[in-house]
């Protein structure tokens, strides 16, 4: 096991890697840009060093200033988090070649999955089912030559992205030209890299998720499913598992097939595969995250499994020590991400200080959060306050809690999306588990706000 691990991230995931740290019996060191010198993750740490000025690409973006911050620190592994450099496989070959351990999948795994159009190929190869689409696109005339043999409406996407950035749907031969040009310079400056291709459009899907685990070894797990349906502009809001859209024999299929394809294909640490999942009730994947995510706390809650610590475990080269026999996923989970944004007025990102701060609890109740009275939420950095899980035996008990959870839970000083949480549990197509591609772009926020405020 490694000694000592400096924690490249910041917010409630920089806490959530800092107790599996506690947890493991390792030292931690939280590296924080000046924006976050006051941070819960860097006050409650064993060690904690500035690494460069609020704007990410002088500080959680710079592989320099990290690997430093590590090297003098005397740490030997560095926890990425998720976003920032948590996927880049350049970091993680010059954090080698530094003698340090990279918490996640070596470098080449990352560069071979790297591409969304390559993995698409590589995993279809491997037997998993895939959307009709294309290759890499050359220029207009082929993206328009392989629509009309696809047939329309088509997705163009990003090969570099992720999260649906620069995606744009097309619909007629007519739309393309202009689509494609859009497309072209979001995936340019978004990814630094303007790689597309298209994929039939499938409306009314539903965001299904499979975690496996790979260690050096060829052990190999998978953790179940999560359904993240519930998205707004390509920001994920609510998650649960497992998913309602899926039969227990679909989604044990799924999880499977899914893992036997990824651990023919080399895969190794954390991994979550994406499908979506028609009205048929078919799943097709669409792309990989090479990261542990933000709503891993619902696999843990359903499994017992510290997914955090197995991820390190599994960089400091141990092996998996559970088989597929011991995940016993039990009950229903469901996670809200508490954002300081305001649903009525374009969910603006709110900045300022959080007065009082209570967070729920009781049976089945978890709340990752790094706020605490006195927050200054910087401006910097994405809007997310934390995290609200709820566990209960079935997805009804599962609502109940997660509503007097939320009731429970109060942010004075800021305004966040917690009423906006507990109008989508009372809307039926919510309840009923029917959310599709997307509840809240198609229909707005306006009948949310307005339930959240009787
Ligand atoms: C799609 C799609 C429809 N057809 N791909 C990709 C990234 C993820 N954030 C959403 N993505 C989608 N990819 C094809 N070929 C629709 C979406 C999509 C979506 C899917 C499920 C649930 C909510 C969604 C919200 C927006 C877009």
């Amino acid at each position: 096991m490694f000694t000592k691990i400096l924690i490249a991230n910041r917010g409630e995931i920089a806490l959530r890697v800092l107790r599996a740290c506690r947890t493991l019996g390792v030292g931690a060191v939280v590296a924080y840009s000046e924006a976050d010198r006051d941070s819960l993750a860097a006050q409650l740490a064993d060690e904690a060093i500035c690494i460069g000025p609020a704007d990410a690409k002088h500080s959680y973006l710079s592989a320099p200033a990290i690997i430093s911050a590590a090297v003098v620190t005397g740490c030997d592994a560095i926890h990425p988090g998720y976003g920032f450099l948590s996927e880049d496989e350049g970091f993680a070959d010059v954090v080698r070649a530094h003698d340090l351990a990279f918490i996640g999948p070596s470098a080449e795994v990352l560069e071979r999955f790297a591409s969304k159009e390559a993995t698409r190929r590589l995993l279809g190869a491997q037997g998993l089912p895939t959307i009709p689409g294309s290759g890499m696109l050359r220029d207009e005339a082929h993206a328009l030559e392989e629509a009309e043999s696809i047939g329309y409406p088509v997705l163009i996407k990003p090969s570099a992205g992720g999260g649906g950035k620069g995606m744009r749907l097309v619909r007629t031969p007519r739309e393309l030209e202009s689509a494609f040009k859009v497309s072209r310079s979001e995936a340019k400056a978004g990814f630094g890299d303007d790689a597309l291709y298209l994929e039939k459009y499938l409306d009314d899907t539903r965001h299904v998720e499979i975690q496996v685990a790979v260690d050096r070894f060829g052990n190999a797990i998978h953790m179940g499913d999560r359904d993240c349906s519930v998205q707004r502009r390509h920001q994920k809001i609510i998650e649960e598992a497992p998913s309602p859209a899926l039969s227990d024999a679909a989604r044990q299929e799924l999880a499977e097939r899914a893992l036997r394809a990824v651990a023919a294909a080399g895969y190794e640490n954390l991994g979550t595969l994406e499908f979506l999942v028609d009205s048929k009730g078919d799943a097709y994947f669409i792309e990989i995250n090479c990261r542990v995510q933000v709503e891993h706390p619902i696999t843990e809650l359903l499994t017992g499994i510290d997914m955090v610590a197995l991820q390190i475990r599994i960089a400091a080269g141990e092996p998996l020590g559970i088989t597929q026999a011991d995940v016993v996923p039990r009950g229903h989970a469901i996670e809200f991400r508490i954002l300081a944004e305001d649903p009525a007025k374009d969910f603006r990102p709110q900045a300022g200080q959080v007065g009082a701060y209570l967070a729920p609890g009781g049976p089945g109740v978890r709340m990752d959060s790094h706020m605490y009275p006195g927050y200054d939420i910087p401006p910097y950095y994405d809007s997310l306050l934390g995290k609200l899980c709820v566990w209960a035996p079935d997805r009804n008990q599962a609502i109940a809690r997660g509503d007097a959870a939320l009731r429970e839970l109060l942010v004075d000083g800021v305004v966040t999306n917690i009423d906006l949480h507990r109008a989508i549990l009372a809307n039926q197509v919510f309840i009923d588990g029917k959310v599709t591609t997307n509840l809240l772009d198609r229909v707005g926020s306006a009948p949310f706000v307005a339930a959240g405020n009787r």
